[in-house]
């Protein structure tokens, strides 16, 4: 039987976890970009020629492209937009010219993924990613100031967000500023306060739908080429998959999903399956998803959210929290074998842990908890291999 293909993300030479660590952890294939090269630029053959020979020198293969990076110009459609398509199309050809034919992107506004705490202790000491809605609420109100910023939240939220600030320290307020704006890694940007208060000034006269329309406007121009290249595109969902500080969402639900491929029909053109991201919502099913869209699952991210009912989650162990991992394992043992190539999958993020404590790594790359994760969840596919046979 074949079985799916373990990937895990490398940030590039300067990642503490080395392509050697990740070799280790028995993961055959690389899930990476050229993060050097600013968002919207090409990225010539030559480059990603050289830094896949890197990678193939560690005895990996570079599976995934994640992400190549959509510019802010041609989510609002505004300024050089239509340069920055061009070249996204200049891109996934030389991508393909490589050999490299999986590529995942995002269409978050602003900000690519978001948590309020990168350090949120465990009761067995471990650090996760958090997502607190009370910090966001004080950081939008209190520390952002965006304008109206209040209606967006009912008062139950905003009183608790109102505490929240009155309790935090300077030195807190500072760590959750840079925690939202700084960029979380994959994000390629960062801001300033009032750069972000100005990008958030450039979706004003942008609501989902006209977001929804700029994606397929985008889509209908660059699935041609990826048909044309071979190339399959899965976009990564919003995370969280709600919108916050007023922007829109338009990769959240399964209806986000059904539009998107009913926009602009392809079978070159999919989802990045994230479980963590769709199992922030209760009213994503998650097995039901993969039944639907299994055909256009191009690449899948493995990680589950513990939520409660206030729209806080933290990211819970692989195999525990929110997301029935078990049925989605056994959805995508069998996806895989109607599949005639074996579909990426990553270990995505994994608690801070062991000698992970005592290293600086990329909040949620850490190598002995995504180790760990990748452990159990090649474990849990092997067994359910073992139960059908
Ligand atoms: C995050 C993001 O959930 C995730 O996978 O780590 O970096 C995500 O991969 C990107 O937003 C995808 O474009
Ligand atoms: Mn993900």
């Amino acid at each position: 039987m074949i079985r799916l293909e373990q990937t895990m993300r490398w940030y590039g030479p300067k990642d503490t976890v080395s392509l050697r660590d990740i070799k280790q952890s028995g993961a055959t294939g690389i899930v990476s970009a050229l993060h050097h090269i600013p968002n919207g630029e090409i990225w010539t053959v030559a480059e990603i020629q050289a830094y896949k020979q890197k990678i193939e020198s560690a005895g990996l293969t570079w599976s995934v492209v994640e992400s190549v990076p959509v510019h802010e110009d041609i989510k609002t459609r505004a300024g050089n937009y239509k340069t920055y398509i061009e070249n996204y199309k200049t891109t996934l050809k030389n991508l393909s010219v490589a050999g490299i034919q999986t590529v995942c992107y995002n269409f978050m506004p602003i900000l690519d993924w978001t948590r309020t705490n990168l350090a949120y202790e465990l009761q067995n000491g471990a650090k996760a990613l958090r997502f607190e809605m009370q910090a966001l609420i004080a950081f939008d109100c209190f520390i952002l100031k965006r304008p109206n910023a209040e209606a967006s939240y009912d008062k139950n939220q905003f009183i608790k967000g109102a505490a929240f600030f009155k309790a935090a320290t300077e030195k807190e307020k500072e760590t959750l500023t840079k925690t939202i704006i700084s960029g979380l890694p994959g994000a390629e940007e960062g801001y300033t306060l009032q750069q972000f208060q100005n990008a958030l000034d450039t979706y004003k006269n942008i609501d989902e739908y006209k977001l929804a329309e700029h994606l397929k406007l985008f889509l209908n121009e660059i699935i041609p080429i990826a048909e044309e290249q071979n190339v399959v595109l899965g976009i990564h969902p919003d995370d969280p998959p709600f919108p916050i500080f007023g922007l829109p969402r338009v990769v959240s639900t399964a209806s986000h999903v059904q539009r998107i491929l009913d926009q602009t029909p392809s079978p070159n053109n999919g989802i990045t399956f994230c479980t963590g991201s769709f199992g922030v919502r209760k009213d994503n099913d998650l097995v039901k998803m993969i039944k639907d869209f299994g055909n256009h699952i191009h690449f899948v991210h493995l990680r589950s959210t513990k939520r409660d009912t206030e729209g806080n989650f933290h990211e819970a162990n692989h195999l525990e929290g929110d997301v029935p991992i078990v049925e989605v394992m056994k959805e995508l043992v069998l996806l895989q074998q109607k599949r005639v190539k074996a579909l990426p999958m990553r270990p995505d993020h994994g608690h801070q842990m062991l000698d992970d404590l005592q290293k600086k790594t990329n909040p949620g790359y850490t190598g002995i908890g995504r180790l760990k994760g990748l452990a159990e969840l090649r474990g849990l596919e092997l067994g359910i291999i073992g139960g059908m046979k």
